[in-house]
């Protein structure tokens, strides 16, 4: 029996490696201080592995930025569009990758960054590979091996992650040819590679293979035989490695493919562990992955030790314990959390923590009497959990059952409400807004720092937002919007500042989670029944309609978004909870209305990011999604105007999911794929107003004129003008007001041109 990780937090402690890159990239450090951070954060996780009692430590999930971009370089297909030169160094690329040139750059060509998307159905964004029909693989970066010799002069065994050929394909995109097709050009590489390894002693390589969660197509399920037939030429062995998802109708294919071991997520999917057990052949490793890694609580080791058992007993040896997924997802220490509620810590565990799990399941199962009191102790704390009054709100799980079929509806129709808000606000053709956050100056970041530590009183700290409110206000009045928002100074994230005000939530302070590059965010946990207990946005928004005559938009975070964005209980479905935050948004929403607020966005960026994995789910998952923003947004007059807000993804195959928000008006991200979306809205008949973001707010660059008014006139060839509303693609919180304020005159200019054409 031997216990292992798939793959460690990097970013550190006190999030060294963010601090790192960031002083690197201002040329404050160079690149060998850079790479020593980097072999010391390593250093420190193979410690705590081996620690823990691990029989291997991972080697290959360190990053510097992304790990999908290691294999880039790894496998020698960094895009040509780049036109690197021979005296830049594989560090130098791959930030140039990861973060792209921009104009102001001595280098000849601006080239935007690699694409980001979300890592299957997490908040982690990879970069994407990008092919064509001709691409040629290589091995290119001595990276890997560097990182498990650096392992093994400290004497640790090795056990190397990769992602393999098939998953690393079907991640990247490509403009011409097939994907699969290049597959007879990828898999010699990865010999090589394993050759490498084999030569070094590396014994066991871990091989990732997510998609074997996802529904595939039958040439890509084909692929799987000859790709395995093929590397299994090389003497070393494989671990076939599975997470986040069923593996259903791969299953079998899994279970054959000639490898030394197979990962499952057993937390994900518990109910075919039992199946792989004895479809699996014995001579193969069951790497069974047993402790949550897309969550924080203790694991109920008391529950989970006679599921192992019995399949020890099936299986002898060849079993290995580890967390279900990479523990990426998880922050890295509970050593760093002072104020956590005495209690609740109690119930938690992140990555290190995670690790002493593993390290007493496994001494449980050898000899369960070596651990009895941490047995014992870990019943008593889960008992107390279950128990808590903290957890259990009657009142909540009492209004929870009192909804009814009129809960989720607002009282007329569209058209109807249509009409009376036009009455009411009687804006122009081409309303012109924007999403709701405005530059996140630095003044504003230290102010909010100082109040949060209690360097500054709440007089001045109030003073001090209002006057960002005002300057917000007056720059939107210059500019000549229409429907004006406050610019959420007074909010550190979208998710956390919730969070933070609502009952059932609690707080870390280190419990940074890796977003992108160096960008982390700190998921609130959700620990029991939500609710609200007081206004969280009226007093910001009421000031800044004080100061115009301009309806002022007010924001909230969706449900969905609050949910996914947070670490979730384990003890009810994430749906119950997601009514739960969709009432505690109700109140607010109907608390706005009260106070005058016209206006009122519910932002659901992270809503298609919440599909389930497997289709098969989505029906289920789309309803209670759709359901729990539309109980928050239902409590208002027809004269009150919703709006929604959508990023960060493709939107087309949830188009019918969208369209029954039933949102008076839905702002979303279009500019990046140049308005390809709409056609999708258009072919399906989206009912409602739509403002597709006419430029991206991504990238400094201050679009034109021309720019816009032209994605506008797309627009407008195929939605109805009347429906047509104009804004960025997102909020203004990562721009300079320099920028955003140029941008912002383009656009309202490019409206105003739009107006007078028709
Ligand atoms: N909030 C949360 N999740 C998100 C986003 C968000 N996921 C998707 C997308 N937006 C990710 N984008 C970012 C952008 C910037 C930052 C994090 C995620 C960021 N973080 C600060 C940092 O790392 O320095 C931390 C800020 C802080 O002090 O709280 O800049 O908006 N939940
Ligand atoms: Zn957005």
């Amino acid at each position: 029996l031997q216990t292992h990780v798939l793959g460690f937090p990097r970013i550190g402690l006190q999030r060294e490696l963010k601090f790192a890159l960031e002083k690197y990239w201002r040329h404050e450090i160079d690149a060998d201080a850079l790479e020593l951070v980097g072999q010391r954060l390593r250093t420190q996780h193979w410690v705590l592995q081996q620690q823990a009692g691990l029989d291997y430590v991972t080697v290959g999930d360190f990053a510097f930025y992304d790990h999908v971009l290691n294999h880039i370089q790894l496998l020698g297909c960094e895009p040509t569009r780049f036109n690197f030169t021979p005296e830049q160094t594989a560090l130098n690329r791959y930030f140039i990758m990861a973060r792209g040139v921009a104009a102001d750059t001595t280098q000849a060509l601006t080239q935007p960054a690699l694409e980001m998307t979300k890592w299957f159905d997490t908040n982690y964004h990879y970069l994407v590979p990008e092919f064509t029909a001709d691409t040629q693989f290589s091995l290119q970066s001595e990276q890997l091996f560097q990182e498990v010799q650096q392992a093994q002069q400290q004497g640790y065994a090795v056990k190397v992650v990769l992602i393999s050929p098939l998953s690393f394909l079907w991640l990247g995109k490509i403009t011409t040819g097939e994907k699969l097709s290049l597959l007879p050009r990828l898999i010699p590489v990865y010999q090589q590679i394993l050759q490498r390894l084999h030569t070094m002693g590396v014994q066991w390589v871990q091989f990732d293979e997510p998609i074997l969660g996802l529904d595939l197509t039958s040439p890509w399920k084909s692929a799987f035989q000859p790709t395995y037939d093929a590397l299994a030429t090389i003497p070393i062995n494989l671990l076939l490695t599975s997470y986040f998802s069923p593996l259903a109708d791969n299953l079998n294919l899994a279970c054959q493919l000639p490898v030394a071991g197979l990962h499952i997520d057993a937390v994900r999917a518990p109910e075919e562990v039992q199946t792989i057990a004895q479809t699996l052949a014995t001579d193969k490793v069951l790497s069974i992955g047993i402790i949550d890694g897309r969550n924080i609580w203790r694991t109920d080791l008391n529950a989970v030790l006679p599921v192992l058992k019995a399949i020890q007993a099936q299986r002898q040896a060849s079993i290995w314990l580890a967390p279900s997924c990479s523990l990426l997802h998880c922050p890295l220490s509970l050593s760093q959390e002072q104020r956590l509620d005495a209690e609740v810590r109690t119930w938690l565990a992140f990555a290190t923590e995670k690790l002493e799990e593993l390290h007493v399941l496994k001494q449980a199962l050898s000899d369960e009497k070596t651990v009895e009191s941490a047995l014992q102790e870990n019943a008593r704390i889960l008992h107390q959990r279950r128990n808590s009054t903290r957890v259990h709100v009657p009142a909540v799980e009492e209004r929870l059952t009192s909804l009814d079929a009129s809960s989720d509806k607002r009282h007329a129709r569209f058209n109807e409400r249509q009409a009376k808000q036009r009455a009411r606000f009687n804006l122009p053709l081409f309303p012109t807004t924007t999403i709701g956050s405005f530059p996140q100056t630095s003044e504003i970041r230290a102010t909010r720092a100082a109040f949060k530590a209690g360097k500054l009183d709440q007089v001045s700290y109030i003073q001090q937002m209002q006057s960002a409110i005002a300057h917000a206000i007056e720059q939107q009045t210059q500019l000549g919007l229409d429907v004006l928002v406050h610019g959420e100074a007074e909010r550190n994230d979208m998710v956390e500042y919730f969070g933070e005000q609502l009952e059932g939530f609690a707080f870390t302070q280190n419990g940074w989670v890796q977003s992108y590059g160096s960008r982390c965010v700190k998921p609130p946990i959700i620990y029991g029944d939500v609710w609200r207990a007081r206004p969280m946005t009226v007093e910001w928004t009421t000031f800044a309609q004080s100061l115009t005559e301009k309806p002022m938009k007010g924001m909230l975070t969706g449900p969905i978004t609050i949910l996914q964005w947070s670490f979730v209980r384990d003890d009810q479905s994430r749906a119950q909870t997601a009514l739960q935050i969709a009432l505690a948004i109700r109140d607010e929403v109907v608390d706005l209305e009260h106070a005058g607020i016209g206006i009122i966005q519910i932002d659901e960026p992270a809503i298609r990011e919440g599909l389930p994995l497997r289709k098969a789910q989505w029906e289920n998952y789309l309803t209670g999604a759709t359901r729990a923003f539309r109980i928050a947004a239902s409590g208002v007059a027809n004269t009150t105007q919703i709006h929604t807000h959508m990023c960060y993804a493709e939107f087309n195959d949830i188009l019918p999911a969208i369209a029954s928000l039933d949102a008076d008006v839905i702002t979303i991200e279009t500019s990046r794929s140049q308005m390809e979306l709409l056609t999708g809205f258009a072919d399906f008949n989206y009912p409602n107003e739509i403002g597709p973001g006419v430029y991206d707010i991504h990238s400094p660059r201050v679009p034109s004129v021309e720019e816009m008014l032209n994605l506008l006139k797309k627009a407008a060839a195929v939605i109805p003008a009347s429906h047509l509303w104009v804004n960025p693609d997102c909020g203004l919180k990562t721009r300079t007001w320099h920028e955003t304020t140029a941008a912002l005159r383009n656009m309202v200019t490019a409206a105003q041109t739009m107006r007078a054409s028709l």
